[in-house]
């Protein structure tokens, strides 16, 4: 079924959970959803996305788990997953779940996450880990230096989750606009880029985020060429029902 016929979305915000492998993405869908979505102590458990719901001060939300993944530059079928749900749907906000105790190495992912939409936030997981481990992080740093909210959590006892849904809750209704931190290229690729965002076709800006539909284009991404040559045959009015539908324009900050 589409994505935007499936009854479970009508007035739900849609909320994707996105990270590598094992930094307890089910865990903080089994506890906001009530679900039980296996988790376990090794790489890889979920390989397909899982969906389920909460209510939070009387909206509904639609969760997705998606399967853990290193980079949104499709390789791996888990990454494919991640990347076809992340740029084409239009979701109220993404959740990044980030392992506390090695950080840097998933801010990768942040990066990639905010380049496809400004819709945000950033949860550094198994913080009860790095506290034991005696690391500490100053989030408000973080936060500032990402321009996106970040909050932390120990999702297997529950620390954290109540202020994990109220960003939620502000980023999908515009309670708070977030600034992400973009990333620079060298100046021949950012000409380019430039080059093709002003050349899109208005179809295409009005379905994806044009700065990274751009950067994919000038990569080679094949399949992105495609999903152009299929949008100029929709019509103006119709719903959109392709693979591909990108992150909503109107969420996209300008300057961010
Ligand atoms: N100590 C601690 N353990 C956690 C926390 N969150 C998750 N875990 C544990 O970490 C392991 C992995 O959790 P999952 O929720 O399955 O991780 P995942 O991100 O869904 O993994 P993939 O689906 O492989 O990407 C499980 O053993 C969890 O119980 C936490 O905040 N603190
Ligand atoms: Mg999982």
């Amino acid at each position: 079924m589409c994505y935007s016929e499936d009854p479970e979305y009508t007035g739900a915000a849609v909320i994707a959970l996105v990270g590598n492998p094992n930094t307890g993405k089910s865990t903080i869908f089994n506890a906001l959803t009530g679900l039980s979505q296996h988790t376990g102590n090794w790489p890889g458990k979920t390989v397909l996305k899982a969906q389920g719901t909460y209510v939070f001060h009387g909206k509904k939300y639609v969760v997705v788990d998606l399967p853990g993944t290193y980079s949104l530059q499709s390789g791996s079928a888990e990454e494919q997953v991640a990347q076809d749900f992340l740029c084409g749907k239009r979701l109220q906000a993404t959740v990044v779940v980030t392992d506390a105790t090695c950080l840097e190495r998933n801010l990768n992912l942040v990066l990639q996450v905010m380049e496809v939409t400004s819709r945000v936030i950033v949860c550094v997981n198994l913080i009860d880990e790095a506290q034991r481990k005696k690391i500490f992080i100053d989030l408000d740093c973080l936060s500032a230096e990402l321009g996106v909210p970040v909050v932390a959590t120990a999702a297997r006892s529950g620390t954290g989750l109540e202020e994990l849904k109220v960003k939620i809750e502000e980023i999908s209704f515009k309670r708070i606009i977030t600034n992400p931190r973009r990333l620079v290229y060298d100046p021949d690729i950012e000409e380019a880029v430039a080059l093709i965002e002003q050349n899109l076709p208005g179809s295409v800006k009005e379905h994806f985020n044009p700065r990274w539909f751009a950067l994919r284009l000038v990569e080679g991404n094949q399949s992105l060429l495609k999903e152009i040559e299929k949008l100029k045959w929709s019509a103006p009015c119709e719903p959109y029902r392709i693979s591909y539908s990108g992150p909503d324009s109107k969420n996209h900050i300008p300057g961010s």
